[in-house]
């Protein structure tokens, strides 16, 4: 999909009925960095996050610690889920509460339009829910229990019992919708993703849609149903609406029609919600569809999926505290194939922390400027003429412009880095290559000593453009090291090589200086 006029890029609202792990930061990073991609494109960008504080999970957290659920979610936000934003560098425009006013008269204002063109309905309604999941879940994902559990019925992604739920609802009639998604995805082919996100969602709503029960009768933490106070709306209608609420749906002052359709990222286990549900629910009341759902994989910790219920959840600040907040971006968005499950261990991100930000990045940077410094004094001089094998290193560079932005618009976040990073060895080699420190010792050599640094100076230079979504706190660093005119965040990802230098380099602490990690060396 190339760069449209603007781009609307959102996370998963998260429930607070618990403190955030690095599953939910890893989608939070995920989100920032195409922000912060798509700025740097001169892209008109908005990015949101946000929480997700109703339903019946985060009523019983708050009552298991003997608060209300509003005392509860202001605690955890204000503890937890705003300090993430800071902890993980990231650069949201706006963070949505599902408490908000803003949202909730939005939510009830979507409602009744729906009620009005004829997609609400009331029934009785009896199933299995999951509090889990806040949902009522379908015969294939309802298994037999296993040990404390065994005899019961349990929820395949929790291990824990189904409740069975007997009520009144209102109901969205999501079966009219089966048809018009089926045609909506095969004319939008990037809609869902990956591939394999797609197929499975594709085949989902073939086999046939249900109704979707959209009130709750037996518990009043919600948004209440504007006709019927009796009702509040079920969490995840209210969770999804937040996409638009945020942005202003049913205000007149343009900045809905400014960002809508957003591209959203979750996880995949609330794929279908988004890939199904919600645009069916945009159909119904005439909005267009998301312009893309993009299904991230899980982080498994162990070979088991990360999360808190069982144990395996790790706080993100545990690894910002030891390798910083750039690390972090760096090692989740490279490691990790976009799209796939990936496991963390701290082995692995040590070891990549040492190997390529450490030694490849961070070294090549701290060595060449040096040498800049110890031979000329600081400052190169101009007038440089470049040889083939200099002029091979600008071609890289463009090359890793081109391919990085083009893997952006797919989201294929590691390849995108993992372009880049062919500038990075490209530019170790031609120092090793190169040799400036044989080149210092001639003063014939003199000019030549002078197009190596130069040149070796523009490719860091591009680095940090292109380095600045995922590490921006590093490529802050070197910009102002490598005597760089303008603001880093300015610069525009196309002209990356094209940067305006004042001629004059600095000094450059280590960008990544070595970490002797408790949890590696304990291991
Ligand atoms: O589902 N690996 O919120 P939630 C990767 N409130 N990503 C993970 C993960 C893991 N182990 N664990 C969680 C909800 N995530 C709803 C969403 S949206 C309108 C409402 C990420 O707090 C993943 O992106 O359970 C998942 O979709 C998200 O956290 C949801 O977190």
């Amino acid at each position: 999909m190339a760069s449209g006029d603007s781009f609307y890029v959102t996370t998963p609202i998260f429930y607070v009925n618990d403190v955030p792990h690095i599953g939910h930061a890893y989608a939070e990073v995920a989100a920032d960095v195409l922000a912060r991609w798509h700025r740097q494109r001169g892209t008109d960008t908005w990015f949101l996050t946000g929480t997700d504080e109703h339903g019946q999970k985060i009523m019983r957290s708050a009552a298991a610690n003997g608060v209300t659920p509003k005392e509860w979610a202001d605690k955890l936000v204000e503890e937890s889920w705003k300090p993430l934003l800071d902890t993980l560098n990231l650069s949201n425009d706006d963070f949505i509460r599902t408490t908000e006013e803003r949202h909730e008269v939005r939510v009830q204002k979507f409602l009744s339009k729906l009620d009005d063109a004829g997609f609400i309905y009331e029934d009785e309604f009896e199933a299995l829910y999951c509090v889990g999941c806040e949902e009522f879940k379908p015969e294939s994902e309802i298994v037999p229990g296993e040990g404390a559990n065994e005899g019961q019925l349990v929820c395949a992604i929790h291990s824990k019992p189904m409740e069975l739920l007997s009520e009144r609802n209102y109901f969205f009639r999501l079966s009219d919708f089966q048809q018009p998604l089926l045609d909506y995805y095969e004319a939008n082919p990037d809609f869902i993703q990956p591939a394999s996100a797609r197929n499975e969602v594709v085949s989902f709503v073939k086999s046939g849609l249900h109704d979707l029960s959209i009130s709750r009768t037996s518990f009043d933490w919600g948004i209440k149903v504007p006709w019927d106070d009796a009702h509040v709306v079920y969490v995840w209608f209210d969770a999804l609406l937040n996409y638009i609420t945020a942005i202003g749906y049913g205000d007149d002052d343009g900045e809905f029609e400014r960002r809508w359709p957003a591209q959203h990222v979750v996880g995949k286990d609330i794929l279908r919600f988004h890939a199904v549900i919600w645009p069916a629910m945009l159909m119904a009341a005439q909005i267009a569809p998301p312009k893309r759902v993009f299904a991230t994989g899980w982080l498994l910790v162990g070979g088991e999926k990360m999360s808190k219920s069982k144990l395996t959840g790790i706080p993100p600040q545990q690894i910002t505290d030891e390798f910083g907040a750039d690390a972090f971006r760096y090692y989740f968005m490279r490691a990790i194939h976009f799209g796939q499950d990936g496991s963390f261990s701290w082995e692995d991100l040590s070891a990549r922390y040492h190997a390529e930000l450490a030694n490849g990045f961070g070294n090549l940077a701290s060595r060449v400027l040096a040498m800049v410094r110890k031979y000329f004094d600081a400052e190169l001089p101009g007038g440089i003429e470049r040889h083939q094998d200099d002029e091979r290193i600008l071609e890289l560079a463009r090359t890793a412009i081109a391919n990085s932005d083009a893997a952006i618009d797919r989201f294929a976040i590691d390849q995108a880095i993992a372009e880049v990073w062919k500038l990075v060895d490209g530019l170790n080699l031609y120092i090793t290559e190169q040799q400036p420190w044989v080149l210092a010792k001639q003063e014939a050599d003199r000019g030549r000593l002078a197009a190596v640094l130069d040149t070796a100076v523009r490719g860091l230079g591009a680095l940090a453009v292109l380095l600045h979504p995922v590490i921006p706190v590093a490529t802050e660093k070197l910009w102002a090291a490598i005597g760089a005119e303008g603001e880093l965040a300015q610069q525009r990802i196309a002209d990356a090589l094209e940067w305006r230098s004042t001629g004059r380099v600095g000094e450059l602490d280590a960008l990544f200086p070595r970490v002797e990690s408790a949890e590696t060396t304990d291991a």
